[in-house]
C-alpha cells in the first residue's frame, strides 16, 4: 500500500517508515503537498484527523498523520497537545522549559501519547492511539531520537529514548503502539 505521511517532522517520518516496513511511505513534500495545516483540534485524535484529511483530499492519495506529545503528571498533563509549541522555540528550548517547570517537583511521572489517522480519498477513516510511560530525568541522557527523548526515561527500556536504538524505541513507543494498532485494522 502506498501512502503519504502528512507530517513536516523528519524524525517522525523516519520512525513511521521503520515501523511500517512493507508499506511505501512518501513524505508530503515528495507527494507534492506544500500546504500549511493549522492544528486547531482539542485532542491528539482531532489534530491527527485534521492533518490526514487535508493531505488525502488535496492529493487524492491515502494519507497518514501522527499527532503526539508528552503529558507530565505534575504539570496537569502539560505540554500535551502543545508539546511542539511549548516554549515557542525548538526541541532544545522545549526541554529547558520542561526542566524549569519541573524543578523541585518530586513526582516526575510522564507519558507520551500518539494518535494516528489514516484517511483514504473516498472518505474512509481509520484511527488508533498508543501510549508509553516513564519519568522525566533532571538531566539529559543520550544523543538519539528527537523532542523530549533525552529527558524521557522509559519504564519499558530502563533507559532514555535518546539512549535507545531506533528499533528498541519503536518497539515500545507511543508511535510504535499506535501504528501497530492501526495496522491490525487494515
Ligand atoms: P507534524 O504536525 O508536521 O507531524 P510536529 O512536530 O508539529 O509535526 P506534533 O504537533 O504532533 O508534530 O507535535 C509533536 C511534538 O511532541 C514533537 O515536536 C515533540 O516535541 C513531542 N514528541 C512527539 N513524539 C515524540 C517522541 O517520539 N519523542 C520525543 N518527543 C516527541
Amino acid at each position: 500500500m502506498k501512502l503519504v505521511a502528512a507530517t513536516g517532522n523528519a524524525h517522525k517520518l523516519r520512525e513511521i517508515r521503520q515501523i511500517l516496513q512493507g508499506y511505501e511511505v512518501l513524505s508530503a513534500a515528495e507527494a507534492g503537498f506544500s500546504g500549511e495545516i493549522e492544528e486547531t483540534g482539542k485532542s491528539f485524535l482531532e489534530n491527527a484527523l485534521l492533518k490526514a484529511r487535508a493531505v488525502a483530499y488535496a492529493l487524492k492519495l491515502p494519507a497518514l498523520a501522527d499527532d503526539s506529545g508528552l503529558s507530565v503528571d505534575a504539570l496537569g498533563g502539560a505540554p500535551g497537545i502543545y508539546s511542539a509549541r511549548y516554549s515557542g522555540g525548538g526541541d532544545k528550548e522545549n526541554r529547558a522549559l520542561l526542566l524549569k517547570n519541573l524543578s523541585g517537583k518530586e513526582d516526575r511521572r510522564a507519558h507520551f501519547c500518539c494518535a494516528v489517522a489514516l484517511v483514504l480519498p473516498d472518505g474512509t477513516e481509520y484511527t488508533a492511539e498508543g501510549r508509553t510511560f516513564g519519568t522525566i530525568l533532571e538531566k539529559e541522557r543520550g544523543n538519539g531520537g528527537f523532542g523530549y527523548d533525552p529527558l524521557f526515561f522509559s519504564e519499558d527500556l530502563q533507559k532514555t529514548f535518546a539512549e535507545a536504538a531506533e528499533e528498541e524505541k519503536n518497539a515500545v513507543s507511543h508511535r510504535g503502539r499506535a501504528l501497530l494498532a492501526l495496522k491490525k485494522q487494515l
